[in-house]
């Protein structure tokens, strides 16, 4: 029996130190994933509405630093789908970050000299933006006349290009070139925009609001940050399906609500982007004393057709034909470019047609 309990002390003795050496393994992988993929300390905020917690690097692409070997991560592509909005890190090469950062201060300047005319202006949500002095957002950071050829390099980057290749399923030839603006902060007051559907108005019934919902998009959207930034609040979920009750009562007569159930604060630390489905519920909250700048974008395919020129073409793009614009562009964006100009043109010979 003593061999017995030496063995057993033996045994005990080995069991520990194999623990032991087991634990240290985890730590180290622990520490050598973070080291590979660090993510940034995220505050956390306790109050009303929960926050989204930034999430690590999602691909369909199996990412072994990241991904437990026994849990499948999803595409882009489905979170979007399921969740309305994912959260994408990475979308800025590094050293585009400061010449991004750099044009953004130029062209927040010029809006708020009213030097340029292409502007948001606090108290009105969406166009014409006609009335008032305080900036909300730049638009047309592409125009060439604003003399900021980083916003299409980074527009047409391999990175995004990747992404939204992705999350539509296509390849770079079916993208076409669309919008691309700037969403700011404000100085002299706060403001706030209020629960809704990008496309879709609060007092749209039920039977139109599910039809509505059904028309595919063939586009996305998306805001990549510059600075850590917390403004846009979402509805998970809410991209597809008819308003309840409550959701209804709120974007008709309570639009400015903070008590949405199931609302959450989307977080972005600079250099993260969230993709949305315009139709998700959601509002903006913008401080005058936080600062933003955060890119504001959307890219369509080649078969949207008149869907997507409903969209576009109401924002006033003859600027986007003149040569110069095209000669600022990088090469990747020509297909998607030529894409766009073609759908304009057929547009135009659909609308004399008419006449
Ligand atoms: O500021 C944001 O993040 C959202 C803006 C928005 O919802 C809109 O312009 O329709
Ligand atoms: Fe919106």
């Amino acid at each position: 029996m003593q061999g017995y309990d030496d063995n057993k002390n033996i045994y005990l003795e080995e069991v520990d130190l194999l623990q032991q050496l087991l634990l240290v393994e985890f730590q180290l992988s622990h520490y050598e994933r973070y080291r590979q993929n660090p993510q940034p300390i995220q505050k956390i905020n306790r109050k009303k509405p929960r926050d989204h917690k930034p999430h690590k690097l999602r691909g369909n692409r199996p990412n072994l630093n990241t991904t437990p070997p026994n849990m499948v991560s999803k595409t882009w592509k489905q979170s979007l789908d399921e969740e309305g909005y994912v959260v994408v890190d990475g979308l800025i090469r590094p050293d585009l970050l400061e010449p991004l950062r750099e044009a953004c201060e130029r062209a927040i300047a010029k809006a708020r000299k009213n030097e340029w005319p292409y502007r948001r202006l606090v108290g009105t949500q969406f166009p014409p933006w006609d009335k008032g002095d305080d900036v909300w957002g730049v638009q047309h950071v592409m125009n060439p006349d604003l003399n900021e050829p980083v916003f299409a390099q980074w527009y047409g980057s391999p990175q995004l290009m990747h992404a939204v290749c992705e999350i539509l399923n296509v390849k770079e030839n079916e993208l076409q070139l669309e919008l691309f603006n700037l969403l700011i902060n404000p100085l002299e007051s706060d403001y706030e925009l209020t629960w809704h559907r990008d496309a879709i108005s609060p007092e749209t019934s039920d039977a139109e609001e599910i039809e509505r919902l059904k028309i595919p998009h063939y586009g996305t959207q998306w805001n990549t940050a510059l600075y850590d930034e917390s403004c846009l609040l979402v509805v998970p979920r809410s991209h597809n399906r008819v308003r309840t009750a409550e959701e209804r009562r709120i974007t008709e007569h309570d639009p400015l609500s903070q008590q949405m159930p199931g609302q959450l604060r989307v977080h972005l630390c600079a250099g993260q982007t969230v993709f949305y489905n315009n139709n998700i519920l959601h509002r903006a909250a913008y401080s005058k004393d936080s600062k933003r700048a955060t890119l504001h974008a959307c890219i369509g395919t080649t078969t949207g057709g008149h869907h997507r020129a409903e969209n576009i073409f109401q924002h006033g793009l003859e600027w986007m034909r003149e040569e110069k614009f095209r000669r600022t562009l990088p090469e990747s964006m020509f297909g998607p470019y030529d894409n766009l100009i073609r759908l304009a043109d057929q547009e135009k010979a659909k609308a004399a047609e008419a006449h």
